[in-house]
């Protein structure tokens, strides 16, 4: 949606209690109109609850920097009248879109009275291209349902489309992508404006944490400042309520009272009946071989829907449910088999699966009724188009265990994880693991992989990277109780995964964070590293699995040998970069890992500020091996799955 706000907006207020003076330029003790709205719109995100903004620099946005710098200052260096806000400058806006991102993304956590939305964080940008480096950020924010604030400056009106310097069409430029979309013009004093601001500011605020929608996501305010930018002296305005509007938040039923009563038939229906009308009633048969697939962000609820059905879980490690007894770790080798995968006749979908193949190809079949549990926002994860039914909450004779698994389902699973996990123990103990070549010593991504996991504790924090990291995470992740995994699954991109990992290692100075990329994922962003002496240090621990490319390509039809002619140069793309060399530009420290041995001791003392371990990983034997382990574990699958095994 994109609104505008023209200085005769009807919506201003026409009674007023007390109406402010209009600033008179050069009057002292009042500040210029846009220096003035810009300590207003600070004191506005502060109470709406907004904690920490983001900066990039540049000089139309300066009004802003000054505001958020006062209100940065100790409690006794603070101006009267300037709110607390905890500011972060980064000098790349697209670093500063995905440091916001990760600070908001860490905020959402389970408290004591259930789960708490992710924190409007906000990132402010001088104009130009400085804004359209935000767009990866928002766009990642959009699929992902979390709350940007973006304000950019921009010219006054009157300087667009006239070739003024740094000037371009800013309003609407995120497209579809933003909740909310505001053309706020340039503040000239006039009574009744600082409310209105708050007014705009409230409703910007309401539509990124989705109070009105449960569909959080980025808005943006583009907000025109004329000249003169810079306070003098003038106090801050006195913190006020006018205008602000604390949206109460829609609640969704813990559960859908239809459900509970009973009194509507259409889910408890399909529970109960086959997904093919011309087979025998399930009722008849017993019980549905069902699965949960837990997606990006499914949480807890999956994992006690699997636990009180008896139902394997299969969760990606950014599911926030892959622990427990139920949880397949190797589910992706396993559902090829005709007694696991193949038996499926039902599957619960929670959060959002992006990771695998089979679970796509699960999700497609026409014989398996697909249930997509999504409590918020517009939109549900069908990519497969086979969606029976879209719920905002596991029906509750679900929830309460009444369904039920057939004999011995779930024990099935369990065997077959067991068999599968020999055969990758095997496979990544073995000697040829971390074996020398030429090039030195180097591990495989999945050894690598089960190092990372096995070194997250319970408290810690891993922030995974698209490409194999997440994949290999999710075949070889064993936890009883899991770390919190965090993964910008929304488009999986490669980019900003470093300023992400800094945003939530920021947002959670008490607990270890770690993030887990490939070499591309790193450098794409090394620019993350970027951050300035006046910044507060970053406690994070940079595993790169540095393979000298991108090695998931190796496994898809491309990396095929008929294919190895082109392979190298347009997919694999290596670049010979010296890591340490780089990790030494920024001031980071840095270690190299070249063998499995030298790998947990690595992990495990990350101690503070930020660093880099560099372990070399194998790219030219990974497809080999990912066949090869396919085939080992389907075979020890079917050993153990078979009578008098
Ligand atoms: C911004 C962006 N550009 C391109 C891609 C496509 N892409 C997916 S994985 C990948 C390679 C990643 O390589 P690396 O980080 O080294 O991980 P590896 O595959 O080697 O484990 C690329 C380029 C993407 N996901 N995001
Ligand atoms: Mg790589």
């Amino acid at each position: 949606m994109m609104t505008g706000v023209t200085p005769d907006d009807p919506s201003a207020p026409r009674r007023r209690r007390r109406a402010p003076a209009a600033a008179t330029p050069g009057d002292p003790a009042v500040p210029a109109p846009a220096v003035a709205a810009a300590r207003v719109l600070v004191q506005a995100l502060a109470a709406l609850g907004v904690r920490d903004v983001v900066l990039a620099p540049g000089s139309r946005s300066a009004p802003l920097a000054y505001a958020l710098a006062d209100a940065a200052r100790p409690d006794d260096e603070r101006p009267a009248g300037a709110p607390a806000l905890r500011l972060h400058v980064r000098i790349d806006e697209r670093d500063a879109g995905f440091l916001a991102l990760g600070l908001s993304k860490a905020s959402a956590h389970v408290g004591d009275r259930g789960p708490v939305p992710a924190r409007p964080v906000a990132v402010v940008t001088t104009s130009g291209t400085a804004v359209a480096n935000l767009h990866p950020a928002v766009l990642e924010a959009h699929h992902a349902g979390l709350p940007l604030v973006v304000l950019t400056a921009d010219r006054p009106h009157e300087l667009r489309g006239t070739g003024a310097n740094q000037t371009t069409e800013q309003v609407g430029i995120f497209g579809a992508a933003v909740r909310l979309a505001v053309d706020v013009p340039a503040p000239v004093g006039r009574p009744g404006e600082d409310r209105d601001l708050r007014r705009t500011v409230s409703r910007a605020v309401a539509a990124a944490t989705g109070a009105r929608t449960q569909d959080p996501g980025p808005v943006h305010l583009d907000l025109a400042f004329r000249d003169p930018l810079v306070p003098g002296d003038e106090p801050w305005p006195a913190p006020s309520d006018a205008g602000l509007t604390h949206v109460a938040a829609r609640a969704l039923p813990a559960e859908p009272a239809g459900l509970l009563t009973g009194t509507v038939p259409v889910v408890v229906d399909v529970l109960d009946q086959p997904a093919d009308a011309g087979r025998p009633s399930r009722r008849a048969r017993g019980p549905v071989p069902t699965v949960v697939v837990a997606g990006d962000g499914a949480g807890p609820a999956a994992t006690r829907l699997a636990e009180a059905n008896g139902w394997p879980l299969l969760a990606e490690p950014s599911s926030g449910a892959r622990q427990g007894p139920t949880a397949i770790g190797a589910y992706r080798l396993l559902l090829a088999d005709e007694r696991l995968g193949g038996r499926t006749g039902r599957v619960v979908v929670l959060g959002r699966p992006t990771l695998t193949r089979p679970v796509q190809a699960l999700l497609a079949r026409p014989d398996v009724d697909v249930l997509v549990v999504a409590p918020r926002g517009a939109d549900w994860p069908d990519a497969a188009r086979n969606a029976s039914q879209v719920l905002l909450d596991v029906p509750a004779r679900m929830r309460q265990g009444r369904v039920g698994a057939p004999a011995g389902w779930l024990d099935a699973w369990r065997t077959a994880d067991a068999a599968a996990q020999d055969v990758l123990a095997g496979a990544l103990d073995a000697p040829e693991d971390g074996r020398r070549s030429r090039s030195g010593p180097r591990v495989s991504g999945w050894a690598l992989a089960r190092a990372v996991a096995r070194a997250s504790a319970p408290d810690d924090v891993l922030v995974v990277g698209s490409s194999s990291p997440v994949r290999d995470l999710d075949l070889v992740a064993r936890w009883d109780l899991a770390p919190l995994v965090l993964a910008n699954r929304g488009l999986a991109g490669i980019d900003g995964t470093v300023a992400t990992a800094t945003g939530v290692a920021l947002a959670l100075p008490r607990r270890r964070v770690r993030a887990y990329l490939g070499d591309l994922t790193f450098l794409h962003d090394v620019g993350g590293l970027l951050r300035g002496p006046a910044e507060p240090a970053v406690d994070l621990q940079i595993v790169v699995a540095n393979d000298d490319g991108g090695s998931v390509f190796t496994t898809l039809e491309h990396g095929a040998p008929e294919r190895a002619d082109v392979f190298e140069r347009v997919f694999a793309t290596p670049h010979g970069v010296d890591v340490a060399a780089l990790c030494a530009a920024y001031g980071v420290r840095h270690t190299r890992v070249v063998d499995t041995d030298g790998l947990l001791p690595a992990l495990a003392s990350p101690g503070t500020g930020t660093s880099v371990v560099e372990v070399r990983v194998d790219r030219t034997q990974r497809r080999n091996l990912a066949e090869r382990l396919a085939a080992e574990v389907a075979a020890a699958v079917d050993k153990a799955l078979s009578p008098g095994a």
